[in-house]
Order: C-alpha cells, then sequence, then structure tokens
C-alpha cells in the first residue's frame, strides 16, 4: 500500500493544507509561563469572547461553583475557593468554546463541504459554534438544517436496518460528563453491542494496561497532595508547560522546597527548565523557578533501555550496600517476581543500554542517586511513553523502578499517569469501554435488567478496520474529531467514506464532518461552559480528573443557541428513537433522566463501586475514589502481590538514511483543535508544517535549515508521504525528528500499534526525507 499527501486541492479533503510560507524561527526561551503567558491568554479571550464575557468566564473556571476546565485532566486544589487558577491554555480552551462567532445553517448554505475542506484546521476550527443540527444528504454538496427529531429518525433508520448491532461503531472523546457517557454506554449496551472506542485507545491505554497487570488498578495512585511530600519526581516523555500548565505550579512548590525533578524526554521543554507563575506577580520580574534538576535527552522509544540502566545502577549500589538502596520489606511482602527481575536486569548489556537510550552513562548515574536518595518518589508520564512501541512494557520498567523503592501507596510517592481530556478518566470510569468488565456488566444486568452484549467491542483501531472493510455501517460520536486524530489519515478517511451514516455531536466544525459517509449529520451541543437548563431546573454534571477526585461543573453562560441540546438530552434523545419498546421489559425513563440528572447519578451509585450517596457527595464539593493501593497497600492481581515484570529493550529497525519521527503537540493546540500559530515554548511560530531535526542530521542529509522536505513514513514494506514540511534545527537527539500532529497523522500505519494497548505508535514512526 502507498498513499501520499500532496495536499492538494479536493482531491484530499482529509489532510491539512500545505503552507507555503516559511515559519518564523527563533531560540526557545529559558523561562515558561509569567507575564507572556498572560498576554497570549487575554488576547485569545478578548478575540473570542470580548471584553465582558472574556473576564466572566476566566474568573469560573475551576471554582467550586464554577465549570471544570474544558483543557486538560490535572486535579486543581482541594480548597479552590478562593483561588483563582489561573493556566494560559485552560483559558485559551475556554475562549475556543465560549466564542461569540457561529457556524449557522446560513454559513453552510455559503460554503460547499469541498470548499470547507480545502481551509486549514485553524480557520475551520475558528469559523465558531455549531447552531443547528445539520444534515448532508446522498450525493448533496451542503449540509442543510434539520430538526431534532429528524436527525433521530434518520439515526433510527440507519441503526434498526444494520444487520447486526455490531455494525455500529461508537465513539467517545473525553470531555463527555460522567452523566452523559453513564447514559451513552447504557444506550449502546440496551443497542446490544460493545463497540465503544474512545480516545483512550489512543491515549493511556498503555498506562491502563500496564498498570491493571502489575498494581491491580489501572489508574494512578497519588494524589495532589502528594507532591508535597515527593523527594523525587520524575517526569517521563510529558510536556506539561503546554499540556498540563497547573502542574508546572504544583512543580514549582515542590522545587522550592527542594524536591528533585527529573525529566526524561528526547526534548528539553521550556516548561521543565524554568517556571515564573502567572499569578505571582514578583515572579515575573525574576528568572522564575527551576524545574527540572536533570534532564536526561532520551533518544525517541529509548525509554526501556535508559530505565534499566537507571535500575541497574541502583541494584549496583544496592549490592555494594545491601539494605540501604531497595526496600526489601515491601518487596518480600507485597511483591513478586522479584529474583527472575534481578536476574534479568543483571544479563542486560551496558552496551545495549547506553546505545538504545542515547545517554551517557554519568547522567544515568547522576539520576541514579537522586533516585536512591528518595526517601518517596512519583513518577509521572503521558503520551512519550504510552505511544511508543513498546508503551506497556516501558510502562512496567516505571512500576518495577518505583516497586524496588517501595514507593508505592506510601505518602509522597506513586504512579502518576497523567491524563489528557478532562473527563478521559470518567468516562471509562462510567462504562465506556471495548471490553468491559464482568462485574461491571453484571451489574448493569441488575440494575437495568436486561442481557448486556458480553462479547468484546472494536477499539479505534479495530473500528477503522472494521469500517474500510465495509463492515460497520453507522459511525457516531459523542465528541471528537476522530478523522483527525485517528492514525493513517488517508486510511481513516476511506473508512469513513465507506459506512452509511456518519454522526457527530460537537460543539465546533472539524474536519470529521467534512469527510463523511453516504450520509452525515452534525448533532450540535452545549459545551461546559453553558448552563444547562432542563424541566426541573438547572443541572450539574461531573467529571472525574487524573487523581480520581470526582468533581462537580455547572456552566453559567448563556447558550450559544437555542437549538442546541445538552450530551444527556441528545443520547436520550437517541435512545427514544432507537431502542424498540417492549412493553413487558422495564425500560430507563429516558425523559426523566433529561429532566433531573440526578437521577442518572443515583442509577451510577447503584453499579459503579464508589459512588455511593452520588448526589449528596457531589453538592458537598467532591469526593475521591477509593484507590487500594494507595489506599491499603492492597494489589488486586490474580497473585495478591505486585508484579515484577521482564521486557526486553526494543529495537527499530530503520531504513537507510532513515529518523525515527515522533508527533507531538504544539503549544497552541488541543489535540486537533489548533488555538493559533505559535509554539512559543519552542520558538517556532506563524506556521505548523514543520519537521525539527537535529543539525547534525541536517548537515548529513545536505538539507538547509528552513528548506522544505517530503517525509516518508516505512513500515511492513508500505510506504506513506506527507509533503511540505520546512525543516527547524532543535536540539534533539540524532536520529530522532518530530512534527505536529495531526499535520503528521497521515504517515502513521494503521498496522503500527503498540502490542498488548493497540495504541496508534504515534510517538515511533519510522520514516526519510527528500527535499521538497
Ligand atoms: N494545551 C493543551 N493541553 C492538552 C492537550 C493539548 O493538545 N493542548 N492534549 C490533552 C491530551 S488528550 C493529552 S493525552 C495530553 C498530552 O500531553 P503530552 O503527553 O505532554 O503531549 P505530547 O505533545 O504528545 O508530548 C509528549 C512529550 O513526549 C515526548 N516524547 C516523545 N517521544 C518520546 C519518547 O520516545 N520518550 C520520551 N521519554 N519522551 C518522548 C515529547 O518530546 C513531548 O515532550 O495533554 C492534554 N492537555
Ligand atoms: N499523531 C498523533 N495523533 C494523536 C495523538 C498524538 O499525540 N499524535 N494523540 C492522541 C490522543 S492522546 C487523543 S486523546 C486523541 C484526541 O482525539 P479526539 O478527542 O477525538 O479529538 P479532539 O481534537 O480533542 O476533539 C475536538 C473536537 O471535539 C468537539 N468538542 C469539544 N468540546 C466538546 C464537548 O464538550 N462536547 C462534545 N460533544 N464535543 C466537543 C469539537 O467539535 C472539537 O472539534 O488524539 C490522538 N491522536
Ligand atoms: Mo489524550
Amino acid at each position: 500500500m502507498s498513499s501520499s499527501s500532496g495536499n492538494p486541492k479536493s482531491s484530499h479533503p482529509e489532510l491539512t493544507p500545505l503552507e507555503t510560507a516559511p515559519p518564523r524561527v527563533e531560540a526557545p526561551p529559558s523561562v515558561s509561563g509569567g507575564l507572556p503567558s498572560v498576554l497570549s491568554a487575554t488576547r485569545h479571550a478578548l478575540a473570542e469572547m470580548g471584553p465582558l464575557r472574556g473576564t466572566k468566564e476566566l474568573l469560573k473556571v475551576n471554582q467550586r461553583d464554577g465549570f471544570d476546565c474544558p483543557g486538560c485532566a490535572w486535579p486543581d486544589p482541594d480548597d479552590r475557593r478562593d483561588l483563582v487558577e489561573f493556566c494560559e491554555n485552560g483559558a485559551k480552551a475556554v475562549a475556543e468554546e465560549a466564542t461569540t462567532k457561529r457556524v449557522t445553517p446560513d454559513f453552510f448554505a455559503r460554503h460547499a463541504v469541498a470548499e470547507l475542506a480545502q481551509w486549514s484546521d485553524f480557520e475551520i476550527g475558528k469559523a465558531g459554534r455549531l447552531t443547528h443540527p445539520m444534515l448532508l444528504r446522498e450525493g448533496a454538496t451542503h449540509y442543510a438544517p434539520v430538526t431534532w427529531e429528524e436527525a433521530f429518525d434518520i439515526l433510527a433508520e440507519e441503526l434498526r436496518a444494520l444487520p447486526s448491532p455490531d455494525e455500529a461503531v461508537f465513539y467517545t472523546s473525553g470531555r463527555a460528563s460522567n452523566e452523559a457517557a453513564f447514559a451513552y454506554q447504557l444506550f449502546v449496551r440496551m443497542f446490544g453491542t460493545n463497540n465503544l472506542p474512545d480516545c483512550s485507545n489512543m491515549c493511556h491505554e498503555s498506562s491502563g494496561v500496564a498498570l491493571k497487570e502489575t498494581l491491580g488498578v489501572g489508574k494512578g495512585s497519588v494524589s495532589l497532595e502528594d507532591f508535597q511530600h515527593a523527594d523525587c519526581i520524575l517526569i517521563l516523555g510529558q510536556n506539561p508547560g503546554t499540556n498540563h500548565p497547573r502542574m508546572l505550579a504544583t512543580l514549582q512548590a515542590a522545587a522550592q522546597r527542594g524536591a528533585r525533578i527529573i525529566s526524561l524526554n528526547p526534548l528539553l521543554e521550556t516548561g521543565l527548565k524554568s517556571f515564573a507563575h502567572p499569578q505571582k506577580f514578583w515572579t515575573w520580574m525574576g528568572r522564575g523557578t527551576p524545574i527540572a534538576t536533570l534532564h536526561l535527552p532520551v533518544k525517541v522509544n529509548g525509554d526501556i533501555a535508559a530505565l534499566k540502566g537507571l535500575m541497574k545502577l541502583m541494584l549496583e549500589a544496592e549490592d555494594r550496600a545491601p539494605g540501604t538502596v531497595f526496600d526489601l520489606a515491601f518487596i518480600a511482602e507485597h511483591t513478586r517476581g522479584f529474583e527472575a527481575f534481578v536476574e534479568a536486569l543483571r544479563a542486560t548489556r551496558w552496551e545495549e543500554i547506553l546505545e538504545a537510550s542515547g545517554l551517557e552513562r554519568e547522567r544515568l548515574a547522576a539520576a541514579a542517586d537522586l533516585l536512591i536518595g528518595s526517601k518517596a518518589t512519583i513518577a509521572c508520564w503521558a503520551m512519550g511513553l504510552t505511544q511508543q512501541t513498546s508503551a506497556v512494557g516501558c510502562i512496567q520498567e516505571v512500576v518495577n523502578l518505583l516497586m524496588l523503592g517501595g514507593h508505592l501507596g506510601r505518602k509522597g510517592a506513586g504512579v502518576c499517569p497523567v491524563r489528557g481530556h478532562s473527563n478521559v478518566q470518567g468516562d471509562r470510569t462510567m462504562g465506556i469501554h471495548e471490553k468491559p468488565g464482568e462485574a461491571f456488566l453484571d451489574a448493569l444486568q441488575r440494575t437495568f435488567r436486561f442481557d448486556p452484549p458480553r462479547h468484546h467491542g472494536h477499539d479505534t483501531v479495530q473500528a477503522i478496520r472494521a469500517m474500510h472493510e465495509g463492515r460497520v455501517g453507522v459511525f457516531f460520536a459523542l465528541g471528537g474529531n476522530f478523522l483527525s486524530a485517528a492514525p493513517d489519515t488517508a486510511y481513516t478517511a476511506e473508512a469513513l467514506r465507506r459506512t452509511r451514516l456518519t454522526a457527530h455531536v460537537s460543539t465546533k466544525l472539524n474536519r470529521s464532518h467534512l469527510v463523511t459517509g453516504r450520509r452525515a449529520l452534525i448533532l450540535p451541543c452545549l459545551g461546559r461552559t453553558e448552563a444547562d437548563h432542563q424541566a426541573s431546573g438547572p443541572q450539574i454534571v461531573s467529571v472525574e480528573n487524573s487523581m480520581g477526585v470526582i468533581s462537580p461543573s455547572r456552566g453559567n453562560l448563556a447558550p450559544g443557541s437555542e437549538h442546541l441540546r445538552s450530551e444527556v438530552a441528545i443520547v436520550a434523545g437517541l435512545a427514544e428513537a432507537v431502542l424498540v419498546r417492549d412493553p413487558a421489559a422495564p425500560t430507563v425513563d429516558w425523559k426523566a433522566w433529561t429532566a433531573n440528572y440526578d437521577l442518572i447519578r443515583d442509577h451510577i451509585a447503584q453499579v459503579v463501586p464508589g459512588f455511593e450517596g452520588y448526589n449528596r457527595r457531589l453538592r458537598e464539593g467532591g469526593f475521591h475514589l477509593p484507590h487500594a493501593v494507595r489506599d491499603q497497600r492492597h494489589f488486586d492481581t490474580p497473585s495478591g502481590k505486585a508484579e515484577f515484570t521482564c521486557h526486553a529493550i526494543p529495537h527499530l529497525t530503520l531504513p537507510e538514511g532513515g529518523l525515527i519521527l515522533m508527533t507531538l503537540r504544539s503549544h497552541d493546540q488541543f489535540n486537533t483543535t489548533i488555538y493559533g500559530l505559535e509554539d512559543r515554548y519552542r520558538g517556532v511560530t506563524k506556521g505548523r508544517r514543520v519537521i525539527f531535526l537535529n543539525e547534525a542530521d541536517l548537515a548529513r542529509r545536505d538539507l538547509l535549515p528552513g528548506q522544505r522536505v517530503d517525509i516518508t513514513s516505512h513500515f511492513q514494506g508500505e510506504t506513506r508521504r506527507a509533503e511540505g514540511f520546512f525543516t527547524v534545527p532543535y536540539e534533539i537527539p540524532q536520529g530522532c525528528a518530530a512534527a505536529y500532529f495531526p499535520e503528521a497523522n497521515v504517515l502513521v500505519p494503521i498496522g503500527h500499534v503498540t502490542g498488548r494497548s493497540h495504541t496508534p505508535a504515534y510517538k515511533s514512526i519510522l520514516i526519510t526525507l527528500s527535499p521538497h
């Protein structure tokens, strides 16, 4: 197979257009946050919302009576009543949603779908909020307005006509509230399938799999308070300055009281160099607080080797002075597999470690010293680990490292996968999962008296393949931008085109609305910032952050249009239209659920452990879900112990002259939503179609800085191409390259997934370059 992105006019509506002018490139700044953050946030807020709405909204983010930030999943301090937690990228997320611009039926009448596809993702997003349900009829060139009833009828007609419920796919992005997510998965299972792929499949799935196997719980084991007690904090494959800016305030406080912070990342990200809290005026003038004590510039995909190097050094120190490095009591009482693990570690050769990690032994030794000296270590990670070729093994090596020192179920220590979307963790807790657990299904069966399907459904990559093979008639998405977030853009586009109907519940226009099945629906919904008024009065929803804390969220803005419906109301409307009523069977009163979300929460409390007294505790401000490892040092694995595991160092065979490419986020985007064209912390502005390369790699290929290149990816004899990327010389290990998501997604082979989590290996793509 070979696909290419020319980008070129209408023949490739799925791809982002080429950029003809080169971006501006400067040296990256040495301090993050500070005044530039405030200015950037203010500019976005003013441009989208105007002065009044803008200020009002920013003051409501993450406050007890306000809404949960639609940005990332980093937790809020427990007492947030008198604190306005300012965050530049949170402000942009709010501005993007609370914009006063509108995408009306008139907009769709003026712009054909084919024309919109020529716009950049930035331009598409800036068009504004969707206002009406819209239908793209078969063969039509333009979307036209429909009523909600017509929209539900079309969905019911198509869904009921399927030969099997398994020929429908129901995707979820991680912004859906707990209430919407619970109602949605219930509807989908009553309809008869577990085809519930979600953005988690592309995100932290590897963390869930890795942690469940070794520790018995697929979630992080630390709370925010632990950061006040940690001696050492590892930040692995994560760029918090951009993607979790509020985490920098936590890290700053830790650094100021003397905690050591180690960054393992091919890039020295600006947020990890130094941070000036945008709210603490006196630090603006200064140089900020240094964050990372030590930076390890690991090669892309070299983390297993690096972690083994660190653990080998710890083992050598333990051999020299037994009982001083390892927590032997913890290991004996709570773990299994220690001897085999140590044996494998001893057998791992230093040459292999140094070659695969690209790190010097001295640097590793400096980091190992910090780890050895730490009584409480936290390991944080994000996509730099989860989207590698051996992601599950890599995360399990992180677990090994913590177990050696007993850093689990101890104050100031533990695992901290830092989640992406603001409620991605909650959606999973609510049952958005293509492989639901038996206990969860049993609880659904008991509570709602129906037989939920027991066979597993499609994850994201399987869903794309099934669509491509013509085995799916209807693709429905609760949020997100499936086309642009998924791997292998051209393949995914073809997959979507082969369905009969694609339908998206969305706040804003995106490329997934432009590459469709035979028919397509856009169902516009309320966002987090907007007041949700139903028959019983104003509603609150709830979300779970990255540390298992459930909080209420209440929007306060007037809805962007009178035709918007809440996600709960849309799911309920869909269920009423689609599910065939058996008068004898007890059914869900979907209308009552829509009228009063308390009823949904009462049912959640019956099905999901940890949600007893849900409504009461939510109104008291929220609550922590129990966590067996954190609370009781209990490991819910089959053996009842935390498991040491052994993993080989992965070796990728590069093509001649090849590089390994990671795809990542700029400072000015939220996933596929492009806020602007400024990657300020990497010094690149006014353009996104860039590829970051080591100067030696440029020279070796006779390429100049700022020259345009075409990128070819290689996988099992297949090639894929993306054209017209400007080279940017950058401090990145030799042999490695970086480009932005979603521009580079066309290069990610559909079959290139991490072993057991089936996550696309977005961070390990084998490429070659040629002049454009
Ligand atoms: N403003 C903003 N906030 C966001 C998002 C956003 O797009 N914008 N997205 C949200 C979502 S859904 C998520 S999942 C998170 C994502 O948050 P991150 O995971 O921080 O996002 P990425 O940009 O994918 O960057 C990952 C980091 O991994 C590093 N990396 C890449 N490959 C490797 C490797 O092989 N080894 C190591 N050690 N590091 C590597 C990169 O250099 C980069 O610093 O952020 C969430 N928050
Ligand atoms: N190459 C590459 N690809 C990646 C990644 C990568 O690092 N590299 N990261 C992956 C990761 S971690 C993730 S999480 C996925 C993200 O995948 P998705 O979650 O599918 O993508 P988003 O870009 O976050 O979705 C944006 C759209 O969501 C809609 N939206 C926003 N707010 C709401 C809301 O409140 N309700 C509803 N119903 N809709 C709303 C808007 O219409 C907006 O256009 O992408 C993955 N893709
Ligand atoms: Mo994510």
